[in-house]
């Protein structure tokens, strides 16, 4: 008797260990990578929600500290830069965006996370939507407080991260953002607080939340992304020289035609209200534009989208306009797309589809 229940016990024992192997085995592997920020930060008191330094903590320390990562993946670390985000350069860019797509062309890699500074978080989730040629969920995620701070939003913001990454339902909806329980895309999403934990929105609204490791999709994106991109960073080496200016008022053209003569290709004019460009600047543009350099109209105001032709004749002047993409997010479409392109109508088609 006693043998048989030994046996019995035994072999309860192997199939939950038999289970426990397969559910193991059956997770997804999901590689982070890692850039700095303030998710990376350190401050000197658990009083310093906003004074610390970022940048600061290894990858390997930071899955250190967030065990809970083990129940939804496989993890492992990568440090591909440890630097504040206000610091990114386009070599940055195109460094991350080379092993991103080594990665994913892996068979055991089912996703791919980006920890990364919050400050221009938004152009290197844009920039991974437009280069990234692959299904496989890509979820860029940062902090607005840094882990030694009381309620810091890291530690959540990456579990939310690397549960959506390891998720088959988020593959193909474009590279995606999680702050804040929200899983945003990474086309739309911008930083529209500088110092709020809900400081991530879109103006289109948010693709959906993550809660407690679930995925609660409301809609998807429409715009042209990664597999359905015409662009691909394994021919890319470098990125078109762009830049910003602004508009506001009073605003002299001094700027303008420094910035006209720094070897660009492209310059984005963040205007007033509907792309506007104040009467004197005018000229500053036409003078860039006959130089061969393209002009493109966006707008210094949060929401809405710039109108072909209304506050300026754009078919007039060739110039082209940024749609509903805010200054920073221009710049790295025109960065990208004029590697393939130098046609302002070509580039008014990019716009509209990316
Ligand atoms: N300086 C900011 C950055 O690295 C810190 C942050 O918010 O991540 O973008």
């Amino acid at each position: 008797m006693k043998l048989k229940l030994g046996k019995l016990v035994a072999g309860m024992g192997l199939a939950v260990l038999a289970t426990f192997a397969s559910a193991q085995a059956a997770k997804p592997n999901v590689v982070i990578l890692a850039t700095g920020g303030t998710i990376a930060g350190a401050g000197a008191s658990a009083l310093n929600s906003a004074t610390y330094a970022a940048a600061k903590v290894p990858v390997d320390k930071l899955l250190a500290g967030l065990p809970e990562l083990g129940n939804v993946a496989h993890v492992r670390g990568e440090q591909v830069s440890q630097i504040a985000s206000e610091s990114f350069t386009n070599d940055n860019l195109l460094k991350l965006g080379k092993r991103v797509s080594a990665l994913v062309k892996q068979p055991d890699v089912d996703g791919i996370v980006v920890t990364h500074g919050t400050d221009t978080l938004e152009e290197t989730a844009y920039f991974l939507n437009l280069v990234i040629r692959t299904n496989k969920p890509i979820v860029v995620v940062g902090s607005m407080r840094p882990g030694t701070a009381l309620s810091a939003d890291g530690a959540l913001n990456l579990f939310d991260a690397v549960s959506v990454a390891a998720s088959k339902d988020a593959a193909g909806k474009g590279v995606l953002v999680t702050m804040n329980d929200e899983i945003q895309s990474g086309r739309d999403v911008s930083k529209t607080i500088n110092i709020k934990t809900e400081a991530f929105k879109s103006q289109w609204g948010p693709l959906g939340m993550v809660v407690e490791g679930n995925n609660y999709w409301f809609r998807a994106p429409v715009k042209r992304h990664t597999l359905q991109s015409e662009f691909n960073i394994d021919e890319m080496d470098a990125l078109a020289p762009v830049e910003v200016v602004y508009g506001y008022g009073n605003v002299s053209r001094t700027a303008l035609d420094a910035v006209g003569k720094s070897g660009i290709k492209a310059l984005i004019h963040g205007g007033t209200g509907n792309g506007s460009v104040a009467d004197r600047i005018v000229p500053a543009l036409q003078d860039v534009r006959a130089r061969g350099i393209q002009v493109i109209r966006s707008s210094r105001v949060a929401d809405g989208f710039v109108l072909r032709n209304a506050e300026q004749p754009d078919d007039k002047y060739d110039w082209v306009v940024a749609h509903d993409l805010n200054p920073q997010k221009a710049r790295i479409l025109a960065a990208v797309a004029m590697t393939k392109t130098l046609d302002s109508k070509e580039l008014q088609r990019i716009f509209w589809q990316y």
